[in-house]
């Protein structure tokens, strides 16, 4: 086994390593600048010199772009974030399942509408009982780009939301959030991955929790009627294709890069309620699902169709060709598929192993009934608490270590070696994190363009790592330069709660707009509305229409064009359900209105030529102020007006 390099002596060390530290900047081209001498002192501040060289690779000055792009999970923050690679600069937020105060995101009309899409009306009777129109809270774990033939076709980005059993999309056109579906029948999403092969047909979902499948209060205690649900999404239609319920709980999962096989962990196999029977058991499994017998089965009709999707029996007993159970050493958690098309390696959480399958291995579990313990390929034993393997573009796999607080680096190939009875060590090298990793990730380390430069770990502590900020500390997201033969850690990213997982995606995959088209789908709704009421939202609008059939609504249209609103007043009565609609007639790189309506909790961002549009009460009469809460002009704060309220019958 290689040192554990603690030390600033070992890690020194790597100077050698990486004398082509240097050259490596160099190589990204001139986009990266290379450190100056102040920066790099600065940051050097109290690390080892080794330190302070590889971050020369990393330092992206002022004026300079990032090679890559990452998108982050929130965790229970509910949004999306975009930072640079190698910066780690955050760049954007992009709000998916929470609320957003900057850009009325869960509030505007059109957001509302995406949240409410497929949402049944079981929730809508929980949300109205609470006296709200959306779920403005979520738990967004994973991440993950759309794919094509293998990688990243920059069109898509799909997420979980485990709080709310839901899954949505973001364009990455435009990086907003275009469809949320609430998945019927499952509980609690978590793993969710985009199928790979040979395009994203099916979003691939776990349901982590259990319940009985008709969850109606008609059986609660009897745990032999709970079920666990893997669902496969429409990844255009975003509506649900198929289900299956499995054995055990699920945990993550991936997809193979033939299109053949989804696989997902369970750390319940043992279907325990209990924390002791959750981890009774010495192994789990890995759940292989056949996507070619499945559909079989769905075109022709088989399963039981259960709140419009159809959910196909493919638990143990049920002993059909939609599953296998692989065991696999114990409460397993990652479930990530190597870019060498051939193996998936779980990560054994309670067991101190990685367990590599071989998924050409699989035709003959369902074929010919193999014992699934012939798809196991290795199982090298790493250090303790292994969640997450990412992998570089040369063989090497990159595991966390929880309890170690370390990540370690091994080779695939030298792991298969040693399981076959081999004196080789797969373990290459280790390295210290700050702490408790869960997630990292590799530049397009989970497609066929793996990188071998950066590595991201996402720790779940920070400790001593930052100014104290009180009892709530910062998450610490750290990069790792992976490019020489030992790993060292340039950068630590404070993060808020909690970023489970990431991807970095090469810049080159991504080109999105500036300025938003006059006719896109986000606003069709509200132009439709337009279009009723006689309003031509491409032009300078400033008209107040109350409905004719339902008096006591009232639609106002206000055009926008740095620093001016087009209505500087307007008035409603008491009571009035008002539905402003905002339209930013500016076709300006980074020109963005705002449209704040005073004390009543209402503000939504309008971008370059979009359209937004929000409805609230006028319950109160008097004076209100409405303004631009989005800097847009020298005269940004004069760009305000008032709404009138009327007291009633007046
Ligand atoms: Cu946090 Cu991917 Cu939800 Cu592991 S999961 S850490
Ligand atoms: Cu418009 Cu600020
Ligand atoms: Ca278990």
């Amino acid at each position: 086994m290689s040192e554990r390099p603690t030390s600033g002596i070992s890690r020194r060390g790597l100077l050698g390593a990486t004398a082509g530290g240097a050259a490596l900047a160099g190589a990204l081209g001139g986009r990266l600048a290379l450190g100056t001498g102040a920066g790099v002192g600065a940051l050097a501040l109290g690390t080892s010199a080794a330190v302070a060289q590889a971050a020369e690779g990393f330092e992206v000055a002022p004026g300079q772009l990032d090679t890559h792009y990452g998108f982050w999970s929130s965790g229970q923050t509910g949004e999306m974030r975009i930072l640079g690679i190698p910066s780690m600069r955050e760049l954007m937020r992009v709000p998916v399942f929470n609320r957003c105060s900057a850009t009325g995101w869960g509030e505007t009309n059109e957001s509302v509408r995406i949240h409410q899409r497929t949402m049944s009306e079981k929730t809508k009777k929980q949300l109205a009982a609470n006296g709200k129109k959306v779920h403005d809270n979520g738990d967004l774990h994973h991440v993950h780009m759309s794919f094509t033939d293998g990688k990243y076709d920059g069109k898509y980005l799909f997420m979980n939301d485990k709080a709310n059993t839901r899954v949505a999309r973001v364009r990455a056109d435009v990086m907003k959030c275009d469809a949320i579906l609430e998945i019927p029948n499952a509980k609690a999403i978590h793993g969710m991955r985009p199928q790979k092969f040979p395009g994203t047909k099916y979003i691939f979902c776990n349901g982590e929790d259990e319940a009985p499948l008709v969850n109606d209060g008609s059986t609660m205690q009897d745990v032999s009627t709970y079920v666990n649900i893997f669902t496969a999404v429409d990844a255009e239609a975003m509506l649900p294709a198929w289900q299956v319920m499995v054995s055990g709980n699920l945990d993550n999962c991936d997809a193979d890069y033939e299109g053949k096989w989804a696989f997902s962990t369970s750390y319940n196999s043992e279907m325990g309620m209990t924390l002791a029977d959750m981890t009774a058991s010495e192994a789990d499994h890995v759940v292989v699902f056949n996507i070619a017998a499945i559909e079989a089965a769905i075109a022709a009709g088989e399963g039981e169709e259960l709140n419009g999707v159809r959910v196909l029996d493919g638990r143990k007993d049920a002993k059909s060709q939609f599953t296998r159970y692989i065991p696999i050493p114990n409460n397993p958690h990652g479930c990530n598929m190597a870019p060498d098309k051939t193996h998936l390696c779980i990560g054994g959480k309670l067991s101190p192993t990685v367990t590599v399958l071989d998924v050409t291995k699989f035709d003959a579990l369902f074929n010919d009934n193999a014992d699934p313990q012939t798809a196991i390929v290795a199982q090298p034993e790493l250090g303790l608490g292994p969640l997450h393997t990412a992998f570089d573009g040369n063989g090497n796999a990159y595991t966390s270590l929880f309890l170690d607080s370390q990540v370690v680096k091994w080779n695939i190939a030298d792991a298969i070696k040693a399981y076959a009875g081999e004196k080789v060590d797969p373990i290459k090298d280790k390295v210290d994190v700050q702490y408790q990793p869960g997630h990292l990730k590799t530049v397009m380390g989970e497609t066929l363009e793996a990188e071998s430069q950066w590595l991201v770990c996402l720790c779940k502590f920070s400790k001593d790592r930052f100014l104290n900020v009180g009892p709530l500390k910062p998450e610490n997201d750290q990069l790792i330069d992976i490019s020489g033969d030992k790993m060292v850690v340039v950068h630590d990213g404070p993060n808020f709660a909690e970023p489970h997982d990431a991807i970095a995606v090469a810049a080159s995959k991504l080109n999105p707009l500036s300025v938003w088209k006059r006719d896109d789908k986000m606003w069709a709704e509200t132009r439709k509305q337009a279009e009723a009421d006689g309003v031509n939202l491409d032009d300078w609008q400033d008209m107040v229409i109350r409905d004719k059939d339902d008096p006591k609504k009232v639609r106002v249209y206000i055009s926008s064009q740095a620093p001016n609103f087009a209505l500087e007043s307007f008035t409603v009565k008491e009571g009035d359900e008002v539905t402003v609609t905002v339209t930013n007639l500016d076709d300006i790189d980074d020109l963005t209105h705002g449209f704040t309506m005073g004390n009543h909790g209402v503000a939504m961002e309008i971008g370059p030529q979009a359209t937004s549009s929000v409805t609230f009460t006028a319950a109160n009469a008097g004076v209100y102020w409405y303004y631009c809460q989005w800097f847009c002009h020298a005269l940004h704060m004069e760009m305000r007006g008032r709404m009138f309220v009327e007291p009633t019958g007046a």
